[in-house]
């Protein structure tokens, strides 16, 4: 939602409209990764801080240092915050930004898959390890090889291959990206390096993961959304193409992989048959909520749907000041999914 008009708002009235209300408040959290691990539910959120950097188009006011692990028995019992499970300081890569992290489990081992810029001001994604899904986790001592940007998403298919999506522009980098190398021409600015408005727009990454999770399999492809003609959606297209936010799940056989809008503040989806895609857009899950960002994951618990996201309405519209929601989602007969509106 447009920073603007946050000024305008009534959030007394606002959070009694809200469709649910932030999981935990006694810290920021945003960006949350939710799964099911032995029944029980555990959501990877950023963690967010005020570290008093200035605002940008960058997002360099999202100086996130670490990461905890929130974990909650059913749907309905409250949210339990594990402290911390990684910090920036015991990656040996990684400067700063930890930005959206997501995490899977493996024959009993957890691991936490996370973005953040190294010393050389570049995003890159790591993973960590650890023997319990709230952490600790142990960073691998460089980054994911031929990984770049933000936002890695792992998804694992029925058949137990894994795979991960990622990337996010402007600030996440993925247009600097666009020769394969990373372009560190000037300017610096977000807009620059992005395709025109009438080409096609940035694609979303995807690669299978190694065996054992710590590496891509191939080098990382595109992932192709599709409009209603079998067309790429185009650059200009904000009200639907793929800025940032990633994530996989799987409906009735069909791959539903869904995305947030950015500067236009939806979250999307398009379907797919296939883990690689080409996926085709369908529509959207979730109208604006209160804050610049949109960044959600869904998560099957105990036979229902739920949309986990965020929204800056504890922090009274401070953009980097977000907190985690829950709320549950439906399909409609052909498998859309119905739209949800925050603050009803
Ligand atoms: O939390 C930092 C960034 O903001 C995430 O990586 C983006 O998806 C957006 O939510």
């Amino acid at each position: 939602m447009p920073e603007d008009s946050i000024e305008h708002i009534d959030f007394k009235d606002l959070n009694e409209r809200a469709i649910s209300q932030p999981l935990v408040k006694h810290i920021y959290t945003a960006d949350p990764s939710a799964h099911v691990f032995d029944g029980k539910i555990y959501i990877y959120p950023s963690h967010d801080v005020d570290a008093g950097e200035a605002f940008d188009d960058l997002g360099s006011h999202f100086a996130m240092e670490d990461y905890h692990v929130i974990s909650m028995d059913t749907i309905d019992s409250e949210a339990v915050d594990h402290g911390v499970a990684l910090h920036v300081n015991d990656v040996p890569w990684a400067d700063k930004q930890m930005w959206a992290p997501d995490a899977n489990e493996k024959d009993g081992k957890y691991y936490l898959f996370f973005p953040a810029k190294g010393y050389d001001g570049i995003f890159k994604i790591g993973v960590a390890v650890g023997d319990s899904p709230v952490g600790p986790f142990t960073a691998q001592p460089e980054p994911i090889k031929g990984s770049f940007s933000i936002d890695p998403a792992v998804f694992k298919d029925d058949d137990g291959v894994y795979y991960m999506y990622f990337g996010g522009i402007w600030g996440g980098q993925l247009q600097r990206w666009r020769e394969g190398k990373f372009n560190a021409e000037f300017p610096e600015s977000p807009m620059a390096h992005l395709p025109a408005d009438n080409e096609p727009a940035l694609c979303p990454k995807v690669a299978k993961m190694t065996d054992d999770l710590l590496e891509f399999a191939h080098e990382a492809k595109d992932l192709l959304i599709l409009d209603e003609k079998g067309e790429p959606l185009l650059n200009g297209d904000n009200e639907r193409r793929f800025f940032e936010a990633a994530w996989m799940h799987k409906y009735q056989g069909k791959y539903y992989f869904s995305y947030s809008t950015g500067d236009t503040h939806f979250i999307c989806y398009a379907i797919g048959d296939s883990p690689y895609g080409p996926f085709t857009y369908a529509g959207r899950i979730l109208e604006p909520v209160v804050g610049w960002t949109s960044h959600h994951s869904i998560c099957e618990v105990s036979g229902k749907w739920y949309l986990f996201y965020h929204d800056s309405s504890l922090s009274e519209g401070v953009t980097h000041l977000r907190s985690v929601k829950v709320a549950e989602i439906t399909y409609d007969a052909e498998g859309k999914i119905n739209t949800l509106l925050p603050y009803s």
